[in-house]
């Protein structure tokens, strides 16, 4: 089948997730509408500002960083250089490696200026917050630095784990998401030792013979142009693929509406077999942070709702950020480089 076939078939079998232009969606409908909603959705135009829309393509990382030895995957790592001109050869019979590890602001500090001001649907809210626990606090939400080329593609199909919402920001190219709804979770084949990872390579095409419940999928499909963002709610299972050689950035997102599931999946998983002390310690843990996230909401309700008293009292601001208008410039931020987390 032709790419173009191929690209026919895709758009056919697949529903498309709602796209609105940031313009015509204010901050507070996308709270409500999607965020709050579990809803996935395309924001358009999501960072005019940002001077990576005008400044980044293959060959401006090749001449900048050639030399810079970066992180690829997880146990790859090689210059930048050699990277770039594999993802320009790459096709799909013989892709390059797909590059999902670099976190930018430890492996490419350099570029963040050309993200700034940061953009506010993607805003990682209480990951900025100097409550979380420790290891967690990222007010950078983890933003890493997504690139492939056409016949590669990000190497799992999964969900974001810890409950967190994730965003990617197209900069360069284009690229096509598969989404599929967390009640569609029986039928994607979930490995049994990494439950948001799942089995299926391919959700668009997967082997019938060995997935057969696949069937029951109904998979829905965004293409990204530059300057679009994909928001993508807590336990929605994805997947992207380059359709040409493609930049983007990826960050992570907690909020009121994810946290219940940040603080079960964080503190209560995994806990099968353990002792009777272990689990106490665990549910004492857990019920302290869901405590800690009624005040934090109690916080942010009054950044939303009366920001002229927030802004008086101080501590709202900077305990619980609600908005970049909130935090610290993100250029200027320092990060805990134990806190990675595995996406
Ligand atoms: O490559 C992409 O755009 C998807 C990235 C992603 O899902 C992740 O890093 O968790
Ligand atoms: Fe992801």
């Amino acid at each position: 089948m032709s790419a173009l076939a191929q690209l026919a078939d895709d758009a056919l079998l697949t529903r498309p997730v709602d796209e609105v232009s940031a313009a015509y969606l204010p901050y507070r409908d996308f709270l409500h509408r999607f965020m709050r909603a579990g809803r996935p959705v395309v924001v358009t135009d999501v960072a005019p500002g940002w001077p990576a829309l005008h400044k980044w393509t293959p060959a401006y990382f090749r001449e900048q960083f050639g030399d810079r030895i970066v992180p690829v995957g997880y146990a790859e790592q090689k210059p930048f250089r050699q990277f770039i001109d594999e993802m320009l050869a790459s096709a799909p019979g013989k892709p390059c490696p797909y590059m999902y590890r670099l976190f930018i602001h430890q492996d490419l500090p350099e570029v963040l200026p050309d993200l700034s001001p940061q953009s506010l649907h993607g805003f990682p809210r209480r990951l900025a917050s100097p409550w979380m626990p420790h290891g967690w606090r990222r007010p950078d939400g983890f933003l890493k630095l997504l690139i492939g080329g056409p016949g590669s593609s990000f190497p799992i199909m999964h969900y974001d784990a810890n409950g967190v919402h994730a965003t990617v920001t197209e900069i360069y190219g284009d690229k096509e998401f598969v989404l599929i709804r967390p009640e569609d979770t029986p039928y994607v084949y979930a490995r049994q030792d990494q439950p948001n990872k799942s089995l299926v390579f391919d959700p668009l095409r997967p082997d019938l013979t060995r997935f057969p419940l696949m069937a029951k999928v109904t998979p829905y499909r965004a293409v990204l142009k530059p300057g679009s963002m994909v928001f993508i709610p807590r336990g929605w299972w994805h997947t992207a693929r380059p359709l040409t050689p493609s930049i983007s950035i990826g960050m992570n997102i907690i909020d009121r509406s994810n946290w219940r599931s940040f603080v079960s999946e964080t503190f209560l998983s995994g806990l099968k077999g353990a002792r009777a002390s272990g689990m106490a310690k665990a549910m004492i843990k857990a019920s302290f942070y869901l405590a800690m996230g009624s005040c934090m909401s109690g916080m942010e309700w009054l950044e939303e709702e009366s920001p002229r008293m927030a802004r008086a009292l101080s501590f709202p601001g900077r305990i619980s950020p609600v908005s970049a208008e909130w935090a610290p410039d993100p250029a200027t931020i320092t990060i805990d480089p134990r806190s990675q987390h595995v996406g």
